[in-house]
């Protein structure tokens, strides 16, 4: 061995020596430079082209999903790519808990939602008022079922629920729709209550859903829609409850439930919705654009979700306005080529459910708020002329 090569071997020593000291403690300082330098530096990037997050329940093989993509392109797209945002589906923003999807957005961990009012309805009570059973009548020609709901979210009361939601941190820009939500099952078809005896059925997290289904005398059970899906494969329950197009079509419950009960329960709305303080920290035209693209979306979405189910308005709507036609025009048709066996429910069949669940308006009605109902009722009464009778006398 050289005199060089020992000299260079010391060296070499040293600075390794001196580099560990400075790892374990004396370079701290240095360090925390570091990571501050590269803070200050992400919050330059991001000022400069944030990314913003939203939060959708289910994923992009349902037209939600999809309205999701349609209203974030537009966006980005509008704003030449000053807003981007980044869609989180199947409920990854909350870890498959979906009744926490209105926190988080209030919160601003999600900026953007389409969210459903079943999921928010444990945080804002006054959503239940769609879930209230039977609340919604056929009225006496195709379609006006869904006038009746359009009179309400277009009327004093989506007006009174925006104003809530604000309260709440939220800005309500748009309604669209998951749909009436019909319930299918494995086992038998179901025309009576009675019929419901002996079903295990699983219903979302909120708790009118436990109540209502009690009352009819099934046996209810809760669970997130992200584990639903194996439950009905090992029939740990024997059916669910949800809408036609939005979630039975896409996630193809037929290949799990033979029969399907067509009775129009309950309406599970759609809220294309901001943080407030995300919304408030956009200028006007940006605001401008954000609240076009929302409306635009949701009125394909709303129409998705009704098409071959309405009195042909939906079909029109996404014909004309958007030159779209969907694959499936007849879901019905296209789930009993699927094998589902059908039950549609006449006025009469639903009164005698209807009958059964006095005690959910008992305890639900002061729960969402006497004005609110009333207020539902006169949109309703406005819209189609209809005297909706529902099994409460109000207090006030
Ligand atoms: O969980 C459900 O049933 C679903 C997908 O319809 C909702 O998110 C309310």
């Amino acid at each position: 061995m050289s005199k060089t090569t020992v000299i260079i071997g010391i060296v070499v020593l040293v600075v390794v020596i001196a580099a560990i000291a400075l790892l374990m403690g004396g370079g701290q300082e240095d360090t925390t430079t570091t990571q501050q330098t590269t803070q200050t530096t992400q919050q330059t990037t991001q000022a400069e082209a944030k990314e913003y997050k939203m939060s959708i329940v289910v994923g992009p093989q349902s037209p939600w999903g999809q309205a999701a993509k349609m209203w974030a392109e537009e966006v980005e797209k509008m704003t030449n790519g000053k807003v981007k945002i980044k869609i989180y589906y199947a409920g990854q923003l909350f870890a498959g808990k979906q009744t926490n999807e209105f926190q988080l957005l209030s919160q601003g961990v999600a900026d953007f939602a389409i969210g459903s009012t079943i999921n928010w309805s444990p945080v804002i009570k006054e959503l239940n008022l769609f879930t209230l059973p039977f609340f919604f009548p056929e009225g006496t020609k195709k379609g006006d079922i869904y006038r009746a709901v359009d009179a309400l979210e277009e009327g004093e009361t989506g007006k009174m629920i925006f104003k809530i939601l604000e309260e709440k941190g939220v800005i309500g820009l748009a309604w669209g729709e998951n749909g009436f939500r019909q319930l299918t099952n494995w086992k038998h078809p179901v025309k009576t209550p009675d019929d419901l005896k002996d079903l295990k059925i699983r219903v979302v997290g909120s708790p009118i859903f436990i109540d209502t289904f009690k009352a009819l005398g099934a046996d209810p059970t809760q669970m997130n829609w992200g584990d639903a899906l194996t439950a009905f494969q090992q029939r740990a329950v024997d059916g669910q409850e949800n809408p036609i197009n939005i979630v039975i079509i896409p996630y193809k419950i037929y290949e799990f439930h033979k029969y399907i009960t067509v009775w129009d329960y309950a309406i599970d709305p759609l809220i294309f919705a901001v943080n407030k303080k995300t919304w408030e920290s956009f200028d006007e035209e940006t605001k401008k654009i954000i609240m076009e693209a929302a409306k635009k979306a949701a009125r394909w979405e709303k129409a998705m979700a009704r098409v071959g189910l309405d009195d042909g308005t939906a079909l029109k709507i996404l014909q004309e306005e958007f030159n779209y036609t969907p694959n499936i025009t007849d879901p019905i048709a296209y789930l009993q080529e699927k094998g589902m066996e059908f039950t549609f429910l006449t006025d009469a069949d639903r009164e005698a459910f209807k009958e059964r669940v006095a005690s959910v308006y008992q305890k639900w009605v002061p729960i969402i708020g006497e004005d609110l109902v009333k207020t539902a009722l006169q949109d309703i009464r406005n819209a189609l002329g209809i005297e909706v009778s529902i099994p409460y006398e109000f207090q006030s």
